[in-house]
Order: C-alpha cells, then structure tokens, then sequence
C-alpha cells in the first residue's frame, strides 16, 4: 500500500464531491480522515501483507466502513473491483469506497424523510439524471 494510491484515490475523492474539484478546509479534513480511517481498515484485513484483500474480506471491510449492503450489491461490488484471483487492491477498495461514499450522500439527499426509501417523479429524474446515473452505477 502506497501513499501515492491514498492521494491518487483521495483526489477522485475530491472531484466526485461537487463535480467541480473544491473543497473547504472542513471538508478537505473530513475526507482525509476518511481515507485514513479506509487505509486502516484495509491494512487490518491484509493480514498477510500482500496488499490485497480477498472478496469475503472485502465485505467485512465495507461494513467497517459504515456500509451496509444486501448480497446482490456485494456480488455486484466483487464482480467490479477484485481481479481475476477474486482479490482487490488498494485503489480499487478506495474507488469503492468513493463511489459508495458519493452514493450514499446522493440517496440521503433525496430521502428527506431519512426512512430508507426515495420516491421520484419524472421531471425530478430527468432534473438529476447525474446523481440518478451515479446511484445506479456501483
Ligand atoms: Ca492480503
């Protein structure tokens, strides 16, 4: 695991926020520590120091992460970001972790009642067809 992943991740990290690549201060803080908190939790699963970690531990670290995913978005998760040995890197752990983060902010956005569920006519899809696009592509 290289410091020069952790960057490269956190600067996608950055331009995904407000699609324009800025930040304040506060902001730059919370995502930091939220790539560090990630880093952690990835090197507490690569026990043995390969710097990849198996699908079923990727799971386990998505949880630590706060997300909380049915089977078919793990299977789906796993089939986008482990390679041909069902292992994920770094990067691909962090990008996940990105897209998650961005849409789970997205949802949250739309569910203004916070029970889960968003309901959305057709002049509110078509009004937000980047942050639908973004919910649906995992
Ligand atoms: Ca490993």
């Amino acid at each position: 695991m290289h410091f020069k992943s952790a960057c490269k991740s956190f600067l996608i990290l950055i331009t995904q926020m407000d699609g324009k690549g800025r930040l304040n201060l506060q902001e730059f803080r919370h995502l930091w520590n939220k790539v560090k908190q990630w880093q952690g939790i990835f090197k507490c699963y690569d026990f043995d120091h390969t710097g990849t970690i198996s699908s079923y531990e990727m799971r386990n670290a998505i949880n630590d992460a706060g997300f909380r995913l049915n089977n078919q978005l793990y299977d789906i998760i796993t089939m986008r970001y482990a390679n041909e040995n069902m292992n994920i890197d770094f990067d691909s752990f962090v990008s996940c972790l990105v897209r998650l983060e961005g849409m789970f902010r997205a949802f949250q956005a739309f569910d203004q009642g916070g029970d889960g569920t968003i309901r959305l006519d057709v002049l509110e899809v078509s009004g937000h067809q980047s942050i639908i696009l973004r919910l649906c592509n995992v």
